[in-house]
C-alpha cells in the first residue's frame, strides 16, 4: 500500500467497493524488456547498517540518506536478494527489529538520463516490512507489505541536470502491528530485576521466521513517457473457440492507437484486435492444462501489446508481450473444474526459505523445487503464507503447476486485527496482489488468510467484506481462506467458494493416537460438506519429523511416525475425494526456520523434505501416491505419460 490512500479509503472505499472499482493507482506490471523497454537488475552487494540505537531512529535523526551510508558509521556488506537475518555472526543481528538501511550506487546508461521521453522506473520486487526510498538523498516512495512490489518514477531526478550515477537508499522496518499483514505485537519487558531498560520482544502468532530485507530484486527498467501501464486479460471457451477478453490501460496521453496481437507457441498470429478493450477470438484454441491433465499442457500464448502515441516530441511507441494462457476455471457443490474437467489438487504448501538467504530469491533453489515437485508428482502447490516472487508464479504458468495464490493474512487472531484498519489494509494488499497476479493462468484461486480467528464476532463482517472485494476485483476466480476454526463456530467459511480446512490429528490432538485419525478426519469432512455443500480442500496435515530419527513401532518425530499419519489421512481423503473432498496439500514441502520455542527443533519439521531439499521417507510414499493419482485421472483417453520410475523434468 502507498501511504496516504488509507484515509481515502474511509471515504471512497464502501464506493468503490460497491462500483467493483479498485482504489489503487496504476498498474504493476513484471518488468520485461521488449523493443522500447530496457532494465537493469541492482542486485549483488548493496551497503548496510543496521539502526541499534535504543529508539531505531538514528538514522532518520541523522539523515543518513542525505550522504553515503559509509559515512554515517560501520555499515557491512549485504547481498541482494536476500534476508539479512542469517548472512553473519552477530546474533543481534539475526533477531534485530527495527530499522535497517541499504544503499548502492547504480550507474545509469546516458539515454536514460539525457533522453527526456524516457520513463525511468525503480522498482521493488519485496522489502520486508516497511520501506522508505530515497534517491540522491530524495523521497521516492514509501510501502507498508513485504511480499508484494512497489515501484517509483525517477525520471525527473535522474534527467535534472548531468548525472552518470544515482544513489539509492532504502530504509526497511520489519516491525509488525495489529494492523500488519501478518500482524505481530512489540511487548516491553519492564521487570528491571529480569530485564535490561528498554528491553523488548516482537511476538508474532504465525509459524515462520520473520525474515526481514530486500528479498526480491531490486531493479531499474524504462518505458517511453506514454506508456502501456496494466494489462488485464481474462479467458473464456466456447465450443472449442477461445476467448481472450483485454483490457488496456494507457498512461503519459490520451492520443494514442493500440493494437494487440495473439500469437501461438510457433510463433504464427492467431488473432489481432485493435483499441484499449476487446475480445479475441481463437478457434481451436490451445486450452492451459495442468501438466498431469493433458499431453501439451500449460499452453501459453503471447499477447503482442503496440502502442503507438502523438506526443510533443513526435510519435512513439511502446511494446508489452504478456503470455496468455486460455483455460476456465469453475466450482460446483462438489467438484473445483478447469476446462470443465474435474481438477484435484495433489499437492504441497511452501514456504520461500533456506539456509543462510532466509527468504531471498535464489534461481538455483527455485529450480530444485519446481524439479522435486515434478519427481513428486506434484500439480499444485499453496503459496502459504503470503504471496510469493512473480518468477515463481511465471514458472507455473510454464510448467503447469496450479497455484492457489494466499495473501500474508496470517496470524489474524487478536480482536484489535478484525478492526477497520487492518481490514482497510488488508483490502489494499489484496488489490495489490490482484493486481499483480491476475493475469497468471496457474492462478486459479485466491485465499485471503491462513488460520484466522473466524469464530470471533468481528470476522464475520471482515471476511464477508474481504471475499466480497477479491470477488469484485477478479469476478474470474473463487475464492477462499484456510480455517481452523470448529464447522459451527466458523463465521466467515459462508463467505468462501471453496472450504479449506487445516487439521492436525494425531499431532496437536491425540497426539502419538493415530488410530483415531480416520474416524475424526471422517467426521471432520462430513460435518463441513452437510453444513455448507462445498467442495473441500484437505490444505494442512503432517507431522513434525526429524530426518534420520526411526522409531518401528512409530513414535512421534519419527519418520515412520510421519508417513503412518499420512497414510491414516490418504484412506479417508481416498473416499472422500469420490464425493466431494477436491484436494490435498501436505504441510510441509520441505522444513522451514521459525521463531525459536520448546516446540521447534531449529524451526518446523514437517517437511516431507528436509530445508537442504533432501527426502524424508515420507517424500516417497507421497511420490507413488501422486503418480497413481495423475495417473487414475486419464483425460482425453491418455495416461500421463511422466511415471513415478522417471525422473523427467518439465519439458517444453
Ligand atoms: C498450521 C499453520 C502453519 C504451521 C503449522 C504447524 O497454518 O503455518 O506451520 O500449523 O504447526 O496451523 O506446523
Amino acid at each position: 500500500m502507498l501511504r496516504g490512500l488509507a484515509g481515502a479509503w474511509a471515504v471512497l472505499g464502501p464506493l468503490l467497493w460497491g462500483c467493483g472499482l479498485a482504489l489503487l493507482q496504476g498498474g504493476m506490471l513484471y518488468p520485461r524488456e521488449s523493443r522500447s523497454r530496457e532494465r537493469k537488475e541492482l542486485d549483488g552487494l548493496w551497503r548496510f547498517r543496521a539502526d541499534f540505537s535504543q529508539n531505531r531512529r538514528q538514522g532518520f535523526e541523522q539523515q543518513w540518506y542525505r550522504t553515503p551510508l559509509r559515512e554515517s558509521g560501520p555499515s557491512l556488506d549485504m547481498p541482494v536478494p536476500s534476508s539479512f537475518n542469517d548472512v553473519g555472526q552477530d546474533g543481534r543481528l539475526r533477531s534485530f527489529v527495527g530499522w535497517v538501511w541499504y544503499e548502492r550506487e547504480a550507474t545509469l546508461p546516458q539515454r536514460w538520463t539525457e533522453d527526456l521521453g524516457t520513463r525511468v522506473v525503480l522498482r521493488i520486487g519485496s522489502a520486508h516490512y516497511y520501506a522508505i526510498v530515497w534517491v540522491n538523498g530524495v523521497h521516492v516512495a514509501e510501502h507498508e507489505g513485504g511480499h508484494l512490489p512497489f515501484e517509483a518514477d525517477i525520471s525527473k531526478l535522474v534527467q535534472s541536470g548531468p548525472l552518470s550515477s544515482c544513489r539509492i537508499t532504502i530504509a526497511i522496518n520489519n516491525t509488525l502491528s495489529p494492523h500488519t499483514l501478518p500482524p505481530g505485537t512489540i511487548l516491553y519487558k519492564t521487570d528491571t530485576s529480569k530485564y535490561p531498560k528498554g528491553y523488548f520482544v516482537q511476538n508474532t502468532n504465525f509459524d515462520f521466521f520473520n525474515y526481514a530485507g530486500l528479498h526480491r530484486t531490486v531493479l531499474l527498467y524504462t518505458t517511453p513517457t506514454t506508456y502501456i501501464d496494466d494489462i488485464t486479460v481474462t479467458t473464456d471457451v466456447d465450443q472449442d473457440t477461445g476467448l481472450v477478453n483485454y483490457q488496456i490501460v494507457v498512461q503519459g496521453s490520451e492520443h494514442f492507437q493500440l493494437e494487440v496481437c495473439l500469437l501461438d507457441e510457433e510463433g504464427r498470429v492467431v488473432a489481432k484486435g485493435t483499441g484499449g478493450r476487446g475480445q479475441l477470438r481463437v478457434p481451436s484454441a490451445h486450452l492451459w492444462w495442468p501438466y498431469l491433465m493433458h499431453e501439451h499442457p500449460a499452453y501459453l500464448y503471447s499477447l503482442e501489446v503496440k502502442l503507438t502515441a502523438q506526443t510533443a516530441a513526435g510519435f512513439v511507441s511502446d511494446f508489452y508481450t504478456l503470455p496468455v494462457g486460455i483455460r476456465t476455471v469453475a466450482v460446483t457443490e462438489s467438484q473445483f473444474r478447469i476446462n470443465g474437467k474435474p481438477f484435484y489438487f495433489h499437492g504441497v504448501n511452501k514456504h520461500e526459505d533456506a539456509d543462510i538467504r532466509g527468504k531471498g530469491f535464489d534461481w538455483p533453489l527455485l529450480v530444485k523445487d519446481f524439479n522435486l515437485l515434478h519427481w513428486l508428482g506434484a500439480n499444485a502447490f499453496r503459496t502459504s503464507h503470503y504471496p510469493y516472487a512473480e518468477e515463481v508464479m511465471q514458472l507455473c504458468d510454464r510448467y503447469g503447476i496450479v497455484v492457489i495464490d494466499e495473501s500474508p493474512g496470517v496470524g489474524i487472531v487478536l480482536a484489535q486485527s478484525f478492526s477497520n484498519v487492518s481490514l482497510q489494509h488488508h483490502l489494499e494488499v489484496m488489490e495489490e496482489m490482484v493486481r499483480r497476479d491476475k493475469n497468471h493462468p496457474a492462478v486459479v484461486m485466491w485465499s485471503v488468510a491462513n488460520e484466522p480467528a473466524s469464530f470471533l464476532k468481528p470476522a464475520g463482517y471482515y471476511f464477508k467484506t474481504l471475499i466480497a472485494h477479491t470477488k469484485a476485483l477478479d469476478p474470474s476466480r473463487p475464492v477462499t481462506f484456510v480455517t481452523n476454526s470448529n464447522y459451527e463456530a466458523d463465521l466467515a467459511v459462508p463467505y468462501v467458494d471453496v472450504i479449506c480446512v487445516n487439521s492436525y490429528y494425531s499431532w496437536y490432538h491425540d497426539y502419538g493416537h493415530m488410530e483415531v485419525i480416520q474416524l475424526q478426519l471422517a467426521t471432520q469432512f462430513e460435518s463441513w460438506y452437510k453444513t455448507y455443500q462445498k467442495p473441500i480442500i484437505q490444505s494442512e496435515y503432517g507431522a513434525e519429523t526429524i530426518t534420520g530419527f526411526h522409531e518401528d513401532p512409530p513414535l512421534m518425530f519419527s519418520e515412520e511416525y510421519q508417513k503412518g499419519l499420512l497414510e491414516q489421512y490418504h484412506v479417508v481423503l481416498d473416499q472422500k475425494r469420490k464425493e466431494y473432498v477436491v484436494g490435498e496439500l501436505i504441510w510441509n514441502f520441505a522444513d522451514f526456520m521459525t521463531d525459536q520455542s520448546p516446540q521447534r527443533a531449529i524451526g518446523n519439521r514437517k517437511g516431507i523434505f528436509t530445508r537442504q531439499r533432501q527426502p524424508k521417507s515420507a517424500a516417497f510414499l507421497l511420490r507413488e501416491r501422486y503418480w497413481k493419482l495423475a495417473n487414475e485421472t486419464k483425460y482425453h483417453g491418455s495416461a500421463v505419460k511422466s511415471q513415478c520410475v522417471g525422473n523427467s523434468p518439465f519439458t517444453f
